[in-house]
C-alpha cells in the first residue's frame, strides 16, 4: 500500500460546519445506541408530518424486513415544496443549465408549487390515483421534477427510466411495474444532438396495452408520432388546471418510486423506496454531507433516471429549502470548460460529479479548468464508483485550487442516500476513501465464513441493522430482494462490494465483489449483457467480465462462443454490439469481444469467471487454480487469443 497524504480537516471549514468531529462523534453514538430518541429527533426536525408517528423502527434483517415511522403520514411534495413557501416562494428552488449555454432559466418555489399542482392534478383528471405507477422517461428538463413531485402529490409511484435506455429496456420496466401513464418529451436534446424519446416509447408501448395515456412535453418541435387515442401534449393539458392541488396523505411505508437497477442475475430489479425514511435520509445526508447552508447553490450532473439524481438533484435539496441546479447538457459540450463554465455563471458552491468525468475531463487538459474562476466552489463531491487517488488529487487541487474538501460518498440505489462519506468538517481526507458511516449506518466487514472482522482488515461489506431509506422491496418479487441482499449472509443486509478498513477506522471501498460491472458508474450486470448477446442467432454462448478502463473505471470485455457454421467477422462483431444498444442501450455496448473457441467451465458445467477476468486484465502469471476445469486448454488458447485493447 502506498503512502495516503491525508488532508486534514480545514479549521475554517470546521468552525463553521453543521458537524465537527466531536459533533459527529457524538451523534454517531447516539444514532447506534439510542436509535430511538436519536431518529424521532431527527425525523421531526427536517420532516413535516400530517400525523406524528408514534413507532420509530421495527426491523427483522433475517427476512429483510424494515418499517421506519410506520404509523406517521405524511406528503413529501408538502416537505419539498409548500412548507418553504412562506419564506422561501419568490427564491429559486431550480435553476435549469439547458444543451445550449444560451439557454437557461430560473424556477422559484412558487413557480414550482403551480407546475407540480397543475401536473398533479392532469394526472388525476386522467385517472392516477394513490398507489398506481408512472413511468417516467425523460431529457434533464424542469419537467422531469415536475413529473417526480407531481406523483408523490397525489401518492402515485413514480418509475423513472434513463432517457439512455433503448425502448426494449423500456418496454421491459414498463411492463414489470404496470405502469398505466408515461410523461416523456418529444425530443431531448444532449451535446448538440436530438434523442428520440417519444419515438422509443412508441416502440415500447407496442406491447404494453396497459398503458393508457402518454403525456409529451414539447422540448424540440420536432417530428413525432402521434397516438391521438393515447397521447396528449403536456401543455395542453397542464396549463387549464388549477395551481391547487390537495396533497395525499401518505403512510411513512407507503412506495414513492420505483427505480430499476443491475444485480449479478436476471432482469434489472425494480428497487422500492417508500416515504418517510427515504425523504428523511435524503434530507439529512444532503444538509449534513454536503454541509449545506441556507443560499447555497448546489450542483449535481447525475441524470434523474439514476438514484443520485432522485436524491440529490431532487429530493434532498427540495425538502432543505435549496437551490438546485439541473444541467441538460454534457460536460464536454460545446468544449471541455462547460462545467466550470456553469459553475461561474451560477455562482455553484458545491459540485457533486463521478470520477469517470473527473477522469475524462482530466484528460483534457488544465487549461479548461484554470482558464475559470471557480472562486463560489466550496465542496466537492464525488459519487458512483470508486475514485483513484489520482483523479481524486487533480480534481483537489486543479478544480477545487487546493480549497474544497472532497466528498467521496459511498451509496447505493438500493440504500436511498449516503451511507459511507466523510463530512467535511468532521474528517480528514484521504484520496480514495469513503472513511466513516453516516448516522445510523452500522457497517461491518464479512470474512468467507460471514464472522465479522474486528479491526483492520478486508472482507464483504455489509450493514447489521437497517437505516430509514433501506431498500423495502423488489418491486412483485419481494422473495428476490430477500434472496439477493438478506440471503448471502444472514442477519445482515450485503451491499455486493468488498471493502477495507484502515487502522483510523475508516472504509475504503474496493468495489463490486458480485458480477456487476461499473461502466461510467452506471450498474450493469454481466447476466443482462450476455443475455443480450445470445439473442443473436449466431451466438452459442457469451461470458462478460470487466476489466480496468482509463476512463470508465471498468470496460466490457466479451468472450463470444459461436454456433456451428458461423465464423467470427468484423461484421459479426458489430451486429453484437448493436445489439446490446438495442436491448439495454449505449451504455451497454461492449468494448472488446474475443471470439472463444470454449470457455473454462467446471465439470458440473459453470463458468470460471475468475480465469476470464484475469485474461481481460492481462493478469496472466496469476491464473489461480485450473485444475478443476473440465477441459484446462481451453485456457491457453483464450490467453493465445487474447483480444488486443
Ligand atoms: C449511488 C450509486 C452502486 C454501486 C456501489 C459501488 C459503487 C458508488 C461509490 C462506489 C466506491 C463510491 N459506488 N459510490 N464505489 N466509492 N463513492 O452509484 O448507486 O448506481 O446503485 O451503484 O456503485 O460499487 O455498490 P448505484
Amino acid at each position: 500500500m502506498s503512502e495516503v497524504l491525508t488532508r486534514p480537516v480545514s479549521e475554517q471549514v470546521a468552525s463553521s460546519a453543521h458537524i465537527s468531529a466531536s459533533k459527529y462523534d457524538e451523534m454517531y453514538r447516539q444514532s447506534v445506541e439510542q436509535p430511538q430518541a436519536f431518529w424521532t429527533e431527527q425525523a421531526n426536525s427536517f420532516l413535516q408530518w400530517d400525523k406524528p408517528f408514534t413507532q420509530v423502527v421495527e426491523e427483522d434483517l433475517n427476512r429483510g424486513h424494515c418499517a421506519w415511522f410506520a404509523d406517521g403520514q405524511l406528503n413529501v411534495t408538502v416537505n419539498c415544496i409548500d412548507r418553504h413557501l412562506p419564506q422561501r416562494a419568490n427564491q429559486t428552488a431550480i435553476i435549469w443549465e439547458g444543451d445550449d449555454p444560451a439557454d437557461s432559466e430560473t424556477i422559484t418555489y412558487q413557480q414550482l408549487s403551480d407546475e407540480v399542482n397543475r401536473l398533479a392534478n392532469a394526472l388525476r383528471e386522467r385517472g392516477i390515483k394513490k398507489g398506481d405507477r408512472v413511468c417516467i422517461y425523460m431529457p434533464m428538463i424542469p419537467q422531469a421534477a415536475y413529473a417526480m413531485l407531481a406523483c408523490a402529490r397525489v401518492g402515485a409511484v413514480h418509475s423513472v427510466v434513463f432517457g439512455g435506455f433503448s425502448p426494449d429496456a423500456l418496454n421491459n420496466r414498463i411492463l414489470d411495474s404496470d405502469c398505466t401513464l408515461v410523461i416523456t418529451a418529444d425530443e431531448g436534446v444532449r451535446g448538440g444532438r436530438t434523442i428520440p424519446l417519444k419515438q422509443n416509447v412508441d416502440k415500447a408501448l407496442a406491447t404494453c396495452p396497459n398503458v393508457h395515456s402518454v403525456l409529451v412535453v414539447k422540448r424540440t418541435g420536432g417530428d413525432i408520432g402521434w397516438h391521438a387515442d393515447r397521447d396528449i401534449w403536456y401543455h395542453e393539458l397542464v396549463d387549464k388546471q388549477s395551481t391547487e392541488c390537495a396533497p395525499e396523505s401518505m403512510g411513512a411505508e407507503d412506495p414513492l418510486f420505483i427505480l430499476y437497477t443491475s444485480g449479478s442475475t436476471g432482469k434489472p430489479k425494480g428497487v422500492l423506496h417508500t416515504t418517510g425514511g427515504y425523504l428523511l435520509m435524503a434530507a439529512m445526508s444532503f444538509k449534513y454531507t454536503f454541509d449545506y447552508k441556507e443560499g447555497d447553490i448546489f450542483w449535481c450532473t447525475a441524470d434523474v433516471g439514476w438514484v443520485t439524481g432522485h436524491s440529490y438533484i431532487v429530493y434532498g435539496p427540495l425538502a432543505n429549502g435549496a437551490v438546485t441546479l439541473m444541467f441538460e447538457g454534457v460536460p464536454t459540450y460545446p468544449d471541455a470548460s462547460r462545467c466550470w463554465q456553469v459553475i461561474d455563471k451560477h455562482q455553484v458552491n458545491t459540485f457533486y460529479t463521478a470520477p469517470t468525468a473527473i477522469r475524462a475531463l482530466m484528460g483534457m487538459g488544465d487549461h479548461h479548468v484554470t482558464n475559470s474562476d471557480r472562486s463560489s466552489l466550496k465542496l466537492l463531491g464525488s459519487v458512483g464508483e470508486p475514485i483513484n487517488p489520482e483523479a481524486w488529487e487533480w480534481y483537489y487541487s486543479v478544480v477545487g485550487d487546493g480549497r474544497c474538501p472532497i466528498v467521496d460518498t459511498w451509496w447505493q440505489t438500493e440504500t436511498g442516500a449516503h451511507m459511507i462519506t466523510p463530512l467535511p468538517g468532521a474528517h480528514n481526507l484521504k484520496p480514495g476513501c469513503a472513511t466513516k458511516p453516516f448516522f445510523g449506518v452500522q457497517p461491518v466487514l464479512l470474512d468467507e465464513k460471514g464472522e465479522e472482522i474486528e479491526g483492520a482488515g478486508e472482507g464483504a461489506l455489509a450493514m447489521k441493522a437497517s437505516w430509514p431509506s433501506m431498500i423495502r422491496s423488489v418491486y412483485g418479487d419481494h422473495q428476490r430482494m430477500v434472496d439477493t441482499y438478506f440471503s448471502t449472509f444472514k442477519g445482515y443486509y450485503f451491499t455486493g462490494d468488498g471493502a477495507r478498513r484502515d487502522a483510523d477506522g475508516d472504509y475504503w471501498i474496493t468495489g463490486r465483489i458480485d458480477d456487476v460491472l461499473n461502466v461510467s458508474g452506471h450498474r450493469l450486470g454481466t447476466a443482462e449483457i450476455e443475455s443480450a448477446i445470445v439473442l443473436h442467432p449466431a451466438t452459442a454462448e457469451a461470458a462478460v467480465v470487466g476489466y480496468p478502463h482509463d476512463i470508465k473505471g471498468q470496460g466490457i470485455y466479451c468472450y463470444v462462443m459461436l454456433k456451428e457454421g458461423f465464423e467470427p467477422s468484423e461484421e459479426l462483431r458489430k451486429e453484437l454490439i448493436a445489439m446490446c444498444n438495442t436491448e439495454i442501450g449505449p451504455i451497454a455496448k461492449p468494448d472488446v469481444i474475443q471470439w472463444a473457441p470454449g470457455l473454462p467451465k467446471t465439470r458440473s458445467g459453470k463458468i470460471m469467471r475468475r480465469i476470464l477476468r484475469k485474461i481481460a486484465c492481462n493478469e496472466l502469471d496469476n491464473l489461480g487454480d485450473t485444475s478443476t476445469l473440465a477441459d484446462p486448454s481451453v485456457v491457453d488458447t483464450l490467453i493465445e487469443h487474447r483480444a488486443n485493447k
